[in-house]
């Protein structure tokens, strides 16, 4: 097993949910943690939680779909910083449930521009450095919604497909180098995500849980932390998690 202790791990999305799960876990196996999000305010209080860990941290205020402000905020970091030993790709949402051609093309925009233009960004930006040092992990969070379409998926879905299209090209590129790049590819847990996706409707939004027992973001971060510690010949290319209460994209059971 690799030891975290002091490696310097970027999470995007550290603010909620998957990402502030992994930030819990990283502080306690005592990586330096750049954490990136854009609301500042809730970086800061998962900052003040991680005190506790006597963990180094580094916040960064950031909007993944801005290259500008992403090439800006990685070029700045001082050389304590800058040498980034894993990446983890989590900034992520959906927007909408509606069908294709009643889409919001805004909602659209955002979804590619966070999805995969982010991920894109962050990537390009800081694997070349993982490349030259010899060392290093990406580690992007896909979906189910990558491997099967559902309906009102539509871009989400796609977005999610890129992802892990961009995961195998990734890979292959890299070939050769002693850099690993993993997707983790969840089912339904239960976060922020839902909130988000129906604009802030809470109540439809707890009705995608009802009646399931959802994965919890700690389960997502177990699963990412075991990825990114096993020996350095083992690359973990794909894992696919859903809960006990989910056999596809689709077909969920419901107790009520
Ligand atoms: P949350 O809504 O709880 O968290 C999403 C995180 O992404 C927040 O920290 C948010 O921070 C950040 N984020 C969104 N847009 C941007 C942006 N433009 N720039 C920087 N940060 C951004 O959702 P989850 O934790 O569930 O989602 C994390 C990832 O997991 C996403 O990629 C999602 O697609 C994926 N996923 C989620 C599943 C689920 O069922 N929940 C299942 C499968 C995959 P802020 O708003 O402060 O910027
Ligand atoms: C999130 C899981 O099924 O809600 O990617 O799209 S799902």
């Amino acid at each position: 097993m690799i030891s975290i202790k002091d490696k310097i791990v970027v999470i995007t999305g550290a603010s909620s949910g998957i990402g502030a799960a992994c930030a819990k876990v990283f502080a306690q196996a005592g990586a330096k943690l750049i954490l990136v999000a854009r609301r500042q305010e809730r970086l800061q209080e998962l900052a003040d939680e991680l005190s506790k860990f006597s963990c180094q941290l580094h916040l960064l205020s950031l909007d993944v779909r801005d290259r500008a402000s992403v090439e800006s905020a990685f070029s700045s970091l001082s050389n304590a910083w800058s040498d980034v030993d894993i990446l983890i790709n989590n900034a992520g949402l959906s927007r909408g449930l509606n069908k294709l051609h009643e889409g919001n093309i805004q909602d659209w925009e955002e979804m590619i521009d966070t999805n995969i233009k982010g991920l894109l960004y962050c990537t390009r930006y800081l694997v070349p450095g993982m490349v030259n040092r010899g060392k290093g992990h990406v580690v992007n969070l896909g979906s189910i919604a990558g491997h099967q379409t559902y309906p009102g998926g539509n871009v989400y879905c796609a977005s999610k497909a890129a992802v892990k299209s961009l995961n195998e090209g990734l890979k292959q590129d890299l070939l050769g180098t002693p850099v690993r790049v993993t997707s983790v590819d969840p089912g339904l847990v239960e976060t922020e995500f839902s909130q988000v996706r129906f604009h802030g409707d809470s109540d439809r939004a707890q009705k995608v849980y009802q009646g399931l027992t959802p994965l919890t973001p700690e389960d997502i971060a177990d699963v990412i932390f075991f990825c990114v510690t096993r020996p350095a010949h083992v690359n973990i290319s794909e894992v696919l998690l859903v809960p006990t209460d989910q056999a596809t994209a689709t077909l969920v059971n419901r107790r009520v």
